[in-house]
């Protein structure tokens, strides 16, 4: 058993569509058993990842519809990177006039300064994609499993009339948003999906309105970087916030960092070549909006499940793949205290990486969800219980991580202005050991909005006004959102 059960763990891992992981279950009772496996079973194995292309007539379907397409927009996903066909994208993109974006696994498998590069789509994305991508009449996805994210719920390309073309290796994928489907590799695909569009001399109809939705998008990038917190007038990017929170923070840490200036120095003063890893908080959104690298396979960010404790772990497994890159993990103080028993694998193996840690005092993006569903702060700031009112709003909690982290045996940097940040940012490059900053950032100072929605499950009986409104606002936008 255990032999068939190899050779097949082995055909899921290599297989590009199903692509591990794989578990080898064994019970107690014989792990320690002896037993004479034939040599031949040991012989040097070739295991072929191969690039299946989409037959001919499915080729010809998706020509079809994108030739009939005036405004179509490709969608990168991670499909596109496991196929390394980023620089085929570009070609194509090139080629026929048509814009790109990414998904959170797409991004850094295209360039961020290539022209039609847009940058991230979808509930995190940034203002060009999301409006482009709202006027689209042909959405064609290239190896992205059109999550609720990348979509916005259904809701961002969700008229009637806009049409899906897919090019995806796994068939469950290529059938979503009942798309007009390619199964096949990335790269070998459109390669032949090409030659069928120059045959037909297509052309997308776009004129200025790629260059002016990215020049918006530049704009607001400036402003973002140039966030700073400014005294008691000071208004952050979230609107929906407990009023007391941003001052007390500032009060109780000696200052504070507003998020997005933080991502902007981290993009100026990290090397070309460093990974960047991440899963969850309002990172990841800040970052697929905001984060821009040329350098291919930079940028590792698990939002499959954005599962919280996996920055650090992530961070130590792209080290071990790439020894000779700087990798950081961003991570959010709820997310750091929920995983980050990796940092000692990381000094035990001594393999340097830098963790960034956003201490914003609380389930940041949570707070928000919260706040703007009308159900108001519960539990997601990091505040004592209160004798008074027997519930967790008391006062915000002052924690040190730099201590923590140090306590462990990693060279550590508290910061709580940007300027600290930079000089700790610079000085741990520079560090052979292991390196935590202590960034202490201020709560609502991430990126928010931008022409998106989410489908949030909010109650359908509330007595606050705000879900009320909120639910109201969730059924508007169903009825546009496509309904498969
Ligand atoms: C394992 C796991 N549990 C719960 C969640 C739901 N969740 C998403 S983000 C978040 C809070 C993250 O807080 P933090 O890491 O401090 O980041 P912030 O939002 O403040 O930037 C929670 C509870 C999740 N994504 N993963």
């Amino acid at each position: 058993m255990l032999m068939t059960a190899l050779i097949n763990a082995m055909r899921v891992l290599t297989d590009p569509a199903q692509t591990g992981a794989v578990a080898v279950c064994m019970p107690q009772d014989v792990q320690g058993e002896a037993w004479d496996f034939p040599a031949e079973f040991f012989a040097k194995r070739v295991h072929r990842i191969t690039r299946p292309v989409a037959v001919d007539e499915e080729i010809a379907d998706g020509a079809a519809l994108l030739r009939k397409a005036k405004f179509p927009l490709v969608i990168v996903g991670g499909g596109v990177r496991y196929s390394e066909a980023g620089k085929e994208v570009e070609k194509f993109c090139d080629a026929f006039g048509i814009p790109m974006a990414e998904t959170q696994a797409g991004k850094s498998s295209v360039l961020s300064s290539h022209p039609l590069n847009l940058g991230g789509i979808g509930a995190t994305g940034n203002l060009a994609a999301n409006r482009i991508a709202a006027k689209a009449d042909c959405i064609v996805g290239i190896g992205t499993r059109f999550s609720d994210f990348t979509t916005a719920s259904k809701w961002l390309y969700g008229g009637a009339k806009v049409k899906i073309a897919t090019i995806n290796v796994s068939a469950f994928h290529a059938e979503k948003l009942d798309a007009v489907r390619m199964v096949g590799d990335a790269k070998a695909t459109l390669q032949k999906l090409s030659k069928e569009l120059e045959k037909k001399k297509y052309r997308a109809a776009y004129t200025k309105e790629i260059e002016s939705a990215k020049a918006a998008w530049n704009k607001e990038m400036i402003r973002l970087a140039n966030v700073r917190y400014s005294g008691k007038t000071f208004t952050p990017e979230v609107a929906s916030r407990d009023p007391r929170t941003v001052d007390e923070f500032v009060r109780l840490a000696g200052g504070g960092i507003c998020q997005t200036a933080a991502v902007a120095a981290l993009r100026s003063i990290l090397p070309a070549d460093a990974i960047v890893t991440g899963a969850s908080g309002s990172l990841p959104g800040d970052l697929q909006r905001m984060w821009t690298t040329d350098v291919r396979d930079s940028y590792h960010m698990e939002y499959g499940y954005s599962c919280m404790g996996y920055e650090i772990a992530a961070a130590l497994g792209a080290k071990m793949a790439c020894p000779e890159r700087e990798v950081y993990a961003l991570v959010g103080d709820g997310s750091y205290l929920m995983l980050h028993s990796e940092m000692i694998t990381a000094l035990q193996e001594n393999l340097k990486i830098t963790i960034v840690l956003f201490d914003n005092a609380g389930f940041g993006c949570i707070n928000n969800l919260q706040m703007e569903q009308g159900v108001g702060s519960l539990a997601t700031e990091f505040r004592k219980r209160n004798a008074r009112t027997g519930k967790l709003d008391g006062a915000l909690m002052r924690i040190d991580y730099a201590q923590s982290a140090a306590g462990y045996g990693f060279t550590t940097y508290s910061a709580k202005t940007l300027e600290e940040f930079e000089v700790a940012l610079r000085d741990a490059l520079r560090q052979k050991n292991s390196v935590l900053i202590d960034a202490k950032t201020l709560p609502k100072t991430m990126t928010h909005g931008y022409e998106s929605w989410w489908h949030v499950g909010n109650a359908e009986v509330t007595k606050s006004k705000k879900g009320r409104d909120s639910y109201k606002s969730k059924l508007a936008h169903l009825k546009e959102a496509r309904k498969y």
